[in-house]
């Protein structure tokens, strides 16, 4: 694959972890994170940018092993004054976390591109890739329930994914313009598109949604492999799994394979799925069975390696 770059798409936790392991694989100049912004809102004058700062802190060395998002050793002054004051606190900002999101606010207040901002900020933490939000222009997933729709913060941590799914919205997508550095991504040589382990409906589909991105992507007539975030009938982390039963699908990899068909060459999925891999490969695409549970960094790097050796593979091969 040499010096072609490798996009990969990435929500928060999940997808951090398969991105942590393709900075260990690939030069960093060879690495584009397009990270999700659907989840991102306004919160106490602050826009905040879950799935982006995720992943910054994943590849600064920063994250919180056990939360996933955050920072590590992390201190709630800041919190405690906001609940001693009566504020909202149902979403928790750490004093670190603050920082951050201050020095975000004041640059998007001066008429920084949040796209530019997050470069400056992965360049100050001596992140080498490319962090690229995958728009400058807001969107808001809507998470829609029976009772009406919810803005994704409030259905993820305030109302802690209870409420039904029904289905989702992507406020504001029709306006969104890839970001400019993606833009400039899609016309550099590209090797691969990866799909991270990624909540599929709120994590991957904002992303798939920015107008043009999708045929764009495509366009790059480069192999495209998802890997599934359902391991035997369930989600890792997250509402995935629930959103599935109350979506009317199966919780299984197959669903994954039928929610990407048409759009990725390769789906990877787990070795306990290994039996679903003929009804995948019936969807007219390729399958690639191996450990794809992220415990430790050397799982990581592991399923970094496989799925880009996968994509590898499938390079020439791709009936398009
Ligand atoms: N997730 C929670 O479950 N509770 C929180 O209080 C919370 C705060 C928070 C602050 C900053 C940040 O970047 C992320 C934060 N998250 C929190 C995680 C985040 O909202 C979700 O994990 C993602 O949006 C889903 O990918």
């Amino acid at each position: 694959m040499s010096a072609k770059k490798v996009i990969a798409l990435s929500g928060g936790v999940g997808g951090a972890k398969l991105v942590l392991g393709l900075s260990h694989l690939l030069a960093p100049e060879r690495l584009v994170v397009v990270t999700n912004t659907g989840d991102d809102f306004d919160h106490l004058g602050l826009r905040i940018c879950p799935d982006t700062d995720t992943v910054l802190y994943t590849l600064a060395g920063l994250a919180d092993p056990e939360r996933g998002w955050g920072r590590v050793d992390e201190t709630w002054t800041f919190m405690k004054a906001v609940q001693a004051m009566g504020g909202e606190d149902w979403f928790n900002l750490g004093d670190g976390d603050l920082a951050l999101h201050i020095l975000r606010a004041n640059r998007l207040a001066e008429g920084a591109s949040l796209s530019q901002v997050t470069a400056d900020i992965a360049d100050s933490l001596g992140i080498g890739a490319a962090i690229v939000p995958m728009s400058d222009q807001n969107v808001a997933t809507m998470v829609n329930t029976p009772d009406g729709a919810l803005a994704f913060q409030h259905y993820f941590v305030r109302d802690r994914c209870a409420p039904t799914v029904t289905g989702f919205t992507f406020d504001g997508v029709e306006l969104a313009q890839p970001a400019p550095a993606l833009m400039s991504a899609l016309n550099d040589k590209v090797a691969a598109v990866i799909i991270a382990p990624s909540n599929p409906y709120v994590s991957v589909d904002p992303i798939l949604a920015v107008p043009g991105l999708r045929r764009q992507l495509r366009e790059c007539a480069v192999p495209i492999v998802a890997v599934s975030p359902i391991i035997g009938g369930d989600a890792i982390k997250g509402p995935a799994a629930k959103m599935m039963r109350e979506l009317g699908v199966e919780v299984s990899a197959l669903e994954i394979a039928k929610h990407y068909q048409g759009f990725v060459d390769g789906l990877i999925i787990d070795e306990v799925d290994g039996d679903l891999a003929p009804e995948i490969a019936d969807l007219g695409m390729a399958v690639e069975v191996g450990p794809t549970l992220m415990r430790d960094l050397s799982d990581r790097i592991k399923l970094a390696d496989l799925t880009v050796n996968f994509a590898a593979r499938l390079e020439g091969g791709i009936n398009r």
